[in-house]
């Protein structure tokens, strides 16, 4: 059983054993939720993702697929990177962003991770649909079977954080 849970704020002050990065193929940085968490990470995690990107990465991590670093000055033990799709209005990508969150949530498990936070992958610069976003997210955690105890969804504004209380309901 997972135990689901909003809260609205920065997911970089979270402490929780793992949180996930919403970030690109390159795994070298960008904006939004990617650019804070190395920010506030420090460089211990943007190089252990140039040591990947370097041997089991070389092309990169694909979208729906999930990785795990250091989280170097985070309260987190590990940061877990993904790539969500980017938003199409005529191609369904919701397999692949559903896949975001369940290929995240196996790779916690792997780690022992008790408590993961999710920041809604996509949903920023992909240009996913915050509502819609919001409900493949909890959709997908509450179908996955990592048997992670306890879940976050950290909402960065207020509207977002309505949505996702009221998917959870
Ligand atoms: N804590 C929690 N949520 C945040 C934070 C934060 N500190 N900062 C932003 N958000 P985005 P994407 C929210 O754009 O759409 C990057 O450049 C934000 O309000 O970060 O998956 C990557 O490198 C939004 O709701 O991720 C990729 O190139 C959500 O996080 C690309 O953006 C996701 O927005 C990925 O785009």
């Amino acid at each position: 059983m997972t135990t689901i849970e909003v809260v609205q704020g920065d997911i970089t002050t979270v402490e929780v054993d793992a949180i996930v990065n919403a970030a690109n193929s390159g795994l070298l940085g960008g904006g939004g939720v990617d650019g804070a968490i190395h920010r506030a990470g420090g460089p211990e995690i943007l190089a252990e993702c140039r040591q990947l990107r370097a041997t089991t990465l070389q092309d990169g991590l694909p979208a729906g697929q999930a990785v795990a670093t250091t989280a170097g000055r985070l309260p987190a033990r590990w940061v877990i990177h993904t790539v969500g799709p980017v938003y199409s209005a005529s191609d369904d990508r919701s397999a692949t962003l559903r896949s975001a969150y369940t290929a995240s949530l196996a790779v916690a498990a792997d780690l022992g991770a008790q408590s993961v936070a999710f920041p809604l992958i996509s949903s920023g610069v992909y240009g996913w649909p915050a509502d819609d976003a919001v409900r493949q997210a909890v959709g997908a955690v509450r179908e996955s079977d990592s048997g992670i105890p306890r879940v976050l969804f950290v909402a960065f504004d207020a509207r977002m954080a309505s949505l996702l209380r009221g998917e959870v309901g």
